[in-house]
């Protein structure tokens, strides 16, 4: 693949709801869009999905810009690429910073997809047309707040209603909304905020007929995980803990999950992501494409990955409006009945809004490769 350039852009974005997880909220997203360009001025984007501060991993804003400028870029230019899955080879002497290399990995995937005149979905080995969508609702001020909120989107046909849980924001919660709300697909998200020493709590969850309990425990642990399987009814996801193919063996042969949300960016990029696919299938476990607040490229990444088979589940991919006034993509992202129609033009599928990407753009660097 001829890259001639790859241009960093900065954006700045305000939330439309400031969004509440067991570590805190974010209000605002600063993050990077990619841009590989081939010698004939084709253009392939991308999208970091780090936060401005490390919550949910120890990859940042900073970091990002830090590994792609003197570490990543440096690699792109040293080394040919025949296939978009060489990248992930070509970043392999560099440990860990999966948000930073699937940043770039998935401008050079777009980029693939267009020269090729097909869609990312085939690129990858997308099959379906249209994916399922749930929601991801943070914690909010009171009960009342998160009925209205869950009503809203259960009107919308949103697929599977999550909801973020943090120790006194659990079971009682939840045991209510599932009183008003007895047949939704309803699922809790702890973001890693339980130990062991909660059990007693979690097993209460056993009743409620979750879909699954996502991350319960800590952000680095599989151990602790397989024995709290080992305890409770309701299914364990793994997030935070899976940030690899070899993660993912490793959680399955110990059966500390039964179902994996898979991010991009957490592990490392799209050809990482569709080998944890291929296990998975081979292993029976029932995935789901996670989000990070994304904007439309990230988004439309992430529709594209959820195409594959083993996306069986819903996930976390809703609608450009819920998250964003504006959107940096044309048309924006919008759901119908819990239902994403996958685009059919070439690599991510969406038409680049640039004007709405320079007016978000709060810095912009351009590297000759
Ligand atoms: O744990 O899945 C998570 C958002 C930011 C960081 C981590 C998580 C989330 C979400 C929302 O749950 C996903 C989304 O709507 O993009
Ligand atoms: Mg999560």
């Amino acid at each position: 693949i001829p890259i001639k350039t790859i241009k960093l852009r900065r954006l700045k974005m305000t939330l439309n709801n400031p969004f509440t997880t067991s570590f805190g909220t974010i209000k605002e997203k600063e993050f990077f869009i990619t841009e590989a360009i081939d010698d004939s001025g084709n253009r392939g984007f991308g999208e970091s999905v780090a936060f401005l501060t490390p919550w949910y991993t120890e990859e940042t804003v900073e970091t990002n810009h830090h590994i792609m400028k003197d570490v990543l870029i440096k690699l792109l230019k040293e080394n040919a690429i025949d296939h978009p899955d060489d990248v992930s080879n070509i970043f392999r002497p560099v440990k860990r910073n999966h948000m930073a290399k699937a940043a770039l990995e998935g401008a050079i995937w777009d980029l693939y997809a267009k020269r090729e005149n097909i869609t990312l979905s085939e690129a990858l080995g997308g099959t379906r047309k249209q994916i399922d969508v749930g929601i991801s609702i943070g914690i909010q001020p009171t009960v009342e707040d998160l009925l209205e909120k869950i009503s809203h989107h259960v009107n919308q046909g949103y697929k599977r209603i999550k909801m973020k849980i943090k120790p006194g924001w659990d079971y009682e919660v939840l045991r209510e909304i599932r009183n008003h709300f007895p047949d939704i697909p309803l699922m809790a998200d702890a973001n890693s905020a339980y130990t062991l020493k909660d059990i007693e709590q979690l097993k209460k969850l056993n009743e409620l007929n979750l879909m699954m309990i996502e991350q319960p425990l800590a952000h680095d642990d599989i151990i602790d995980h397989a024995k709290l399987q080992a305890a409770i009814k309701t299914p364990i996801c793994l997030d935070e803990s899976i940030h690899s193919l070899e993660d993912a063996r490793k959680a399955i042969e110990l059966k500390s999950c039964q179902v994996i949300n898979v991010k991009i960016g957490r592990v490392g990029g799209l050809t990482e992501a569709k080998k944890i696919h291929d296990l998975s299938r081979e292993n029976n476990i029932d995935i789901w494409c996670g989000g990070m607040l994304e904007a439309g490229i990230g988004r439309a990444h992430n529709i594209a990955l959820a195409t594959l088979p083993q996306f069986t589940l819903p996930g976390d991919t809703a609608g450009s409006s819920l998250y964003w006034k504006k959107d940096i993509i044309q048309p924006e992202v919008t759901v119908h009945d819990g239902v994403i129609t996958v685009p059919d033009k070439p690599g991510i599928g969406f038409e680049i809004d640039d004007e709405a990407l320079d007016a978000f753009t709060i810095d912009e660097e351009v590297f000759d490769i």
